[in-house]
């Protein structure tokens, strides 16, 4: 029987030499080392022989195998080596999967405020990330000693031309070509000269207006709420606060309660239950002026907030930065 190893093995290789493609290779590993090989039946019946044979047979069966394997395995390489050299393609291997991509978190939260808008009956305006002073600052009601113009707070292209540090100048163009109702959000890219943990020189900016014959405040709020109960909670509490904006009179700031400790008070809020998310206000009529709308037919309000922080508040994230490493381990979580 210890002569059958031997002559296993030769009938293996020599039926390898005549193996053209890895079909056969394959066919004839199963053959002599599948479960049901000649080689693994040898080292199965090895019980059968006289026990002194024993060892001798076994120890030769192992090193048979080994080598048929390496002997297989080595063919088996060569030949798709030969294959790739030629430019040919193994059909019969797997397919390589391709990395499968998921949406930006950004991306995912500005969709999602799209959504929301759209449902409202607003529609998306855009325009270019490279703007004139006009359509900026001076058309916003921003006068020419307001610190948004420094130089340390904007990114200057030339002396009238900047990076824009908002949306508004789209709704600005759009006024311009368009007469009211007005009902529309702008979405997109915007720079600052700005880099720590909450700040990055771009960012994404979503803003709105609406303009139409009698618009209150009342409206602005109704829409700003139904907007915050739709992204986070539905019992979420909002606060209306008194602020500042050129281009819009009232104006205020928007809170909401702490989405991390409901209102108790953390870190995440200072300790002050609230967060700000949002700003907002009556448009100035001096921006309506500017575009030639008729202020004393039309009223609208406008409001701004920025996405990557609605996309830390709403996904816990603390570091602003995350948003732009393109760590595939942080992108994948969303
Ligand atoms: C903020 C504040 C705001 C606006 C943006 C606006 C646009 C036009 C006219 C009047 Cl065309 N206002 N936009 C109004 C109030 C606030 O954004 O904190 N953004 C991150």
């Amino acid at each position: 029987m210890s002569q059958d190893i031997e002559q296993i093995r030769q009938q293996a290789l020599s039926e390898l030499k005549q193996a053209e493609d890895a079909e056969s290779i394959r066919d004839l590993s199963v053959r002599y080392l599948g479960r049901k090989g000649r080689v693994t039946r040898f080292l199965r019946n090895i019980s059968e022989l006289p026990e002194d044979r024993r060892p001798a047979a076994g120890k030769r069966a192992n090193e048979v195998k080994k080598e048929l394997e390496s002997a297989f395995n080595d063919a088996l390489a060569r030949l798709s080596e030969k294959q790739e050299e030629k430019g040919a393609i193994d059909v019969s291997l797997p397919g390589r999967p391709a990395p499968v991509g998921t949406l930006h978190p950004v991306t995912r939260i500005t969709r999602m405020i799209a959504k929301i808008f759209e449902r409202m009956g607003f529609g998306i305006a855009e325009g270019p990330e490279v703007e004139t002073d006009y359509y900026n600052f001076e058309a916003l009601n921003i006068p020419k000693n307001h610190p948004a113009r420094d130089m340390q707070d904007t990114f200057y292209v030339s002396e009238n031309v900047v990076l824009r540090t908002h949306t508004s100048p789209i709704q600005v163009r759009y006024m311009e070509t368009h007469q009211p109702p007005v009902r529309i959000i702008a979405p997109g890219k915007v720079y600052r000269c700005d880099s720590d943990l909450t700040h990055t020189p771009m960012f994404h900016q979503v803003e709105g207006l609406l303009v139409d014959e009698k618009v209150s405040f009342g409206d602005l709020k109704g829409t700003l709420t139904a907007l915050v109960h739709q992204i986070f909670d539905p019992q979420t509490s909002l606060r209306f606060r008194p602020s500042f904006f050129p281009f819009t009179e009232p104006s205020a700031e928007v809170d909401i309660q702490c989405v991390i400790c409901r209102g108790a008070g953390c870190k995440v809020c200072s300790d002050t239950g609230w967060l700000e998310v949002l700003g907002c206000g009556m448009v100035h009529p001096a921006v309506f002026e500017n575009v030639g709308y008729d202020t004393d037919r039309y009223s609208g309000f406008a409001f701004g907030m920025g996405v990557e922080r609605i996309a830390m508040l709403k996904y816990g994230i603390n570091d602003i930065r995350m948003f732009f490493e393109n760590d595939i381990r942080f992108l994948r979580q969303f």
